[in-house]
């Protein structure tokens, strides 16, 4: 089942239909009902999921060359968009291409390419037909009906995977909000039209048909309702997290997150950093809930250390608004680590990715430390590194070279932070200890006059502490 599952329980009758219901759902396919999960006539049933989970489909990818890019691109983004589908559960027949130089209005193919690719349908036998790139909803209603099969686009099977993977209440959330709101201008009439139909059994459901209303219309009703009642969940659920956040700033401790492509090994990492048990997977977006734990530092700072959710190229913009808080956690951190996969076929184009989504969520100003990971594996890993100065390689799987990471990173933490001569009287025991909670002490030493101390601070910590401060004698190197 599916993490999208809506907790009332509404869809339950027509779930239990679709248990076990392999070959009527199959046949039912061929039939031009206009039934097709992707622009869901029938919103509500098989849980929520763009992709069968009762079979494993069988699937057919679709990919257009626009400038300014090249046929090598499109079939990149069809390497990865057969990699998401099998994470989905669900094989890849065959793929058709096309070069155009702007997507076709009506189809985002051309004509004849939508022929082209009905008859290969037809002779493959497929379930269903992948777009890498968005359709927009009258698109998608259009190809289905062509085509006489469900077709989705690369989103879909995003938020597919996202909803199998959701574990946490507010990951579930999540995932159901984000399938609701890519949902809901798509939902059609059954037949395809915005007909009066029968209420039948959404009679049952709770929100009945009031005099006029079209099943369309209580449909559209009964998500929206859904989709208000998700959205003051989450705030609730967010502002628990406020609060936590609120702790950690007066705790001063200072927060580093994993950031990167999906499957690059952040999970691995924080396993090996802190003896965290995430689950590690060789699968795309194994990780949707956040792990924080502690991490000490060498030099004796104690900073804490999340894991985070995956990125991906055209990360569907609904998960990115509905994992907004959860990806705040990358905004609100002091430094990021960006694990980065040395031995995937094109690691620059996921930093660049991974970049993007970084500027869209407000942690591109947020410092960063490059770290080429797999090297076990990825001869080019020290390459890589070497062509970007300030990165670390390393294998978070053997061990490879985190020594060097965890210096790295605590380098670029006391980067923002400067040394102070500080004198503390005797009997300000709560000053030595705000100093150590605050900096990094370098030295402490009983004077005539009190505790001398030598400690890097951050600026709002030296203006704190500033009555204990020392001036330097111009020129002395801090
Ligand atoms: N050879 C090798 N494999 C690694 C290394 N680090 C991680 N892996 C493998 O890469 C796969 C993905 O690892 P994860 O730690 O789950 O990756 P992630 O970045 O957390 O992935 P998501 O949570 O799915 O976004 C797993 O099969 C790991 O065993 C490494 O240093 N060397
Ligand atoms: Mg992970």
């Amino acid at each position: 089942m599916t993490g999208a599952e809506p907790e009332d329980t509404e869809d339950t009758e027509e779930m239990g239909e679709t248990e076990g219901a392999e070959k009527t759902v199959r046949t039912d396919r061929t039939d031009d009902d206009g039934s097709h999960r992707g622009a869901l006539g029938e919103f509500g049933t098989t849980s929520g999921a763009f992709i069968e989970r009762t079979f494993r489909e069988k699937i057919l990818l679709v990919g257009v060359t626009l400038p300014p890019h090249t046929d090598d691109d499109t079939e990149a983004g069809l390497d990865e968009l057969e990699l998401l589908v099998d994470t989905a559960g669900a094989d890849v027949v065959g793929r058709v291409v096309q070069r155009r130089d702007r997507p076709e209005p009506a189809t985002y193919i051309g004509k004849g390419k939508v022929e082209e690719l009905r008859a290969l349908a037809e002779a493959v036998d497929c379930d269903t037909v992948v777009f890498d790139d968005e359709l927009s909803p009258a698109q998608q209603g259009n190809l289905e009906k062509a085509l006489g099969r469900t077709a989705i686009d690369r989103t879909a099977v995003i938020l597919d995977i996202f909803a199998q993977n959701a574990s946490s209440q507010e990951g579930k959330a999540q995932v159901e909000l984000a399938m609701h709101r890519y949902r809901l201008p798509r939902l059609r009439g059954k037949g395809g039209s915005l007909s009066q139909q029968a209420g039948g059994a959404g009679g049952g459901l709770g929100a009945r048909r009031g005099p006029g209303e079209t099943q369309l219309e209580v449909d559209r009703r009964r998500v929206l309702r859904r989709v208000h009642k998700l959205e003051a969940d989450l705030k609730d659920i967010a502002a628990h997290r406020v609060t936590q956040r609120k702790a950690r700033k007066r705790s001063r401790t200072r927060l580093v997150a994993l950031v990167g492509y999906t499957n690059a090994g952040k999970s691995t990492l924080l396993n090996r950093l802190t003896g965290a048990d995430v689950l590690v997977q060789d699968r795309l977006f194994a990780t949707l809930d956040a792990t924080t734990r502690r991490l000490d530092l060498p030099g004796g700072e104690t900073v804490l250390a999340t894991d985070t959710v995956g990125f991906v190229r055209k990360l569907p913009h609904h998960l990115v608004e509905a994992f907004r808080s959860t990806l705040d956690v990358a905004a609100e951190a002091d430094m990021l680590v960006h694990v980065v996969d040395a031995s995937s076929p094109d690691p620059d184009a996921q930093m660049e990715a991974v970049r993007d989504v970084l500027g869209t969520i407000g942690a591109g100003e947020v410092p960063e430390l490059l770290c080429f990971n797999k090297v076990d594996v990825a001869p080019d890993a020290k390459r890589l590194a070497d062509r970007h100065p300030g990165s670390v390689a390393v294998s978070a799987g053997t061990g490879e070279g985190i020594d060097a990471l965890l210096d790295a990173i605590a380098e670029r933490l006391r980067a923002g932070t400067v040394a102070y001569d500080l004198l503390v009287p005797f009997d300000r025991g709560d000053v030595l200890a705000e100093i150590h909670r605050e900096g990094e002490v370098l030295s402490e030493e009983a004077g005539a006059d009190g505790m001398q101390v030598t400690a890097r601070l951050e600026p709002s910590g030296a203006a704190r502490l500033e009555r204990f401060v020392i001036p330097r004698a111009a020129g002395t190197p801090r």
